[in-house]
């Protein structure tokens, strides 16, 4: 059977790709079409095309992020317009919120799709009844039905690589859609792969969707791993058939909860047969150590990042990750001793949290305070997305006034210029001394409560990144520098305004 998958925001989309490749192996017919900008607009010319390329299809799938849900609106409206295919929908916000997504979706599903798409794939070509399949949603009478999750895949290793084939992938931009070809490919891949090792993370913080999906799935802190054979397997055939490939960016959860001895396979096996350099997104501090460190960088470990998210030990306790902040400082002890070989590391740090007292955001300045140098700071603006404890406790407690504004639509990039998060800021470029910092937390300044002009702020950000690229430099001259089209892309994903309706 056709199907049409549609990824609203991102030319990266794991989900998407991953699906493509399973249902091609069951012998479905399948056509990718990527938005590599969730802000690019909707125009009618793009949203014809993607009806033409959809056309004939036994299902339209879009995968819909909480942010893309009015994108993942405007495409299903105008399918439904223009033609009788049923629109499914898949990724977080449906799993999360089935019944507002049936409002549009002719069909949802809820967790992992490869079995549930496939099995629903093959019964709808056969005209069999569907309406049972494990992990789908519908529009059933007055109300809605989601059948019974199915188990989570166990085995990672029987799934096929992500789809990178290029026949049948397309791509929109305002201009309109266009057909991926080698070119095109190289121009959105840039320099850097992206890969999943593995699937879950142990924590379930309050903030995050995985609390949600292990109430769900009834399942324990279990991190589901591929083997090493199987991820060597996927970057060997990404070094042959993309060799403008320059670094791999690792995307899970937490990278480092691998036991030491896989870290040892891993390193080894990674430095004889992939050698290129690497990087890691995700890391939680318990989980690094001398011996994994000291491994990874010896086999092309280049960058990592790691989620301190405040210091403040009750914000701790109501994140649900009482990491300690002796434990955070271990951590980034460990990593700085390998600064000579890599790009300095970058911490994520949760501002604007509404529980946070000026007592909590004056603990994550003291705790970066005593990090050593150099490093970066991520700060992002809490956003309470709809699934988590903190958005159901935001709800009960009346915060959210206007979720569509402040949460839907919230930029987690835009925070407050308020005084003490500007403070925070400041760590991002250079090291506070400590009786300037003495100075800058007195009560007589705080309690000013000065708020600075955005400009300030943005400024700020700006010489950040130009921080980050001197270090990239310095440690890996110009390999895997973002593309100056990668650089224009990020820019207008944080700065540019989002376009939801379809513009003429
Ligand atoms: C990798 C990743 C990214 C990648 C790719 C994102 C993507 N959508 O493909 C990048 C780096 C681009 C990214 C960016 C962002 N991300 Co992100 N990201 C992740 C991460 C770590 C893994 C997602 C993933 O690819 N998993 C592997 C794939 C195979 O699984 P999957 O996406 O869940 O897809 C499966 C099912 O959901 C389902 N499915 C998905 N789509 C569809 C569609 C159909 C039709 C069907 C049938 C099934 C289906 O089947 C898939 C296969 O089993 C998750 C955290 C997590 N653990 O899920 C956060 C997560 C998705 N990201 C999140 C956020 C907030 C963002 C950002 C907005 C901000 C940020 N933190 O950087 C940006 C948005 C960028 C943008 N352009 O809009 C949130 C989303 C919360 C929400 N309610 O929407 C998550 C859940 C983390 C969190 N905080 O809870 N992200
Ligand atoms: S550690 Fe990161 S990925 Fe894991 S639950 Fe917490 S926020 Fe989510």
């Amino acid at each position: 059977m056709k199907i049409t998958l549609i990824s609203p925001g991102t030319f990266h989309s794991f989900s998407i790709r991953a699906l493509s490749s399973y249902l091609k192996r069951n012998g479905h017919e399948v056509y990718l079409i990527f938005s590599p900008d969730p802000r690019s607009p909707l125009t009618v010319k793009v949203l014809d095309s993607i009806a033409a390329i959809a056309r004939g299809s036994g299902l339209v799938g879009i995968s819909v992020m909480t942010n893309w849900l009015m994108r993942a609106r405007t495409i299903t409206d105008y399918l439904h317009e223009h033609s009788n295919m049923p629109v499914l929908w898949g990724g977080v916000h449906p799993t999360v919120r089935p019944d507002e997504c049936l409002k549009y979706a002719d069909i949802i599903c809820v967790g992992e799709g490869e079995e549930a798409l496939s099995e629903l794939s093959s019964r709808i070509e056969k005209g069999a009844p569907w309406e049972d399949v494990r992990n789908i949603g519908f529009r059933a009478g007055d109300g809605i039905r989601v059948n019974p999750p199915r188990p989570l895949i166990e085995d990672l290793d029987s799934l096929p690589f992500l789809d990178y084939d290029i026949d049948g992938h397309y791509i929109y931009e305002a201009k309109g859609i266009m057909e991926v070809d080698p070119k095109l490919l190289k121009k959105h891949q840039s320099t850097t792969y992206l890969i999943m090792s593995s699937r879950g993370c142990r924590f379930r913080c309050t903030y995050c969707c995985n609390d949600f999906y292990k109430s769900m799935t009834q399942t324990s802190f279990k991190v589901r791993m591929r083997s090493i054979g199987n991820i060597i397997g996927e970057l060997l055939r990404i070094k042959q058939e993309m060799p403008y490939i320059r670094m791999v960016r690792f995307e899970d959860d937490d990278f480092l909860s691998m036991s030491e001895e896989l870290v040892e396979e891993f390193c080894e096996r990674y430095r004889l047969e992939i050698d290129i350099p690497f990087t890691v997104t995700g890391i939680i501090p318990i989980y690094v150590t001398r011996k994994k460190l000291a491994c990874l960088v010896a086999s092309g470990l280049k960058l990592v990042r790691m989620g301190i998210q405040t210091g403040s030990t009750r914000t701790k306790v109501e994140y649900g990750r009482n990491i300690p902040n002796e434990a955070i400082i271990k951590s980034a002890r460990i990593i700085n001793e390998f600064r000579k070989e890599m790009i300095f590391p970058t911490y994520d740090i949760i501002l604007d949290n509404p529980w946070e007292s000026d007592e909590d955001l004056l603990q994550t300045i003291e705790l970066l305070s005593l990090l050593p140098r150099p490093f970066g700071i991520n700060p992002f603006s809490l956003t309470l997305y709809p699934g988590t404890k903190l958005y159901e406790r935001a709800k009960g407690e009346g915060i959210l006034s206007n979720e569509i504004k402040e949460v839907y639509h919230k930029d987690f990039y835009l925070f407050s210029p308020s005084y003490l998060n500007v403070l925070i800021l400041l760590f991002n470029l250079f090291k506070v001394p400590r009786p300037v910092l003495k100075i800058l937390t007195s009560k007589g300044l705080i309690n000013m409560k000065i708020r600075f002009p955005f400009i300030l702020v943005k400024a700020m950000v700006v010489l950040g990144i130009i921080r980050r690229g001197i270090a990239h430099l310095r440690v890996l001259g110009l390999a895997g520098l973002p593309s100056f089209q990668a650089i224009k892309a990020k820019l207008r994903e944080r700065y540019s305004k989002t376009v939801f309706a379809p513009r003429r």
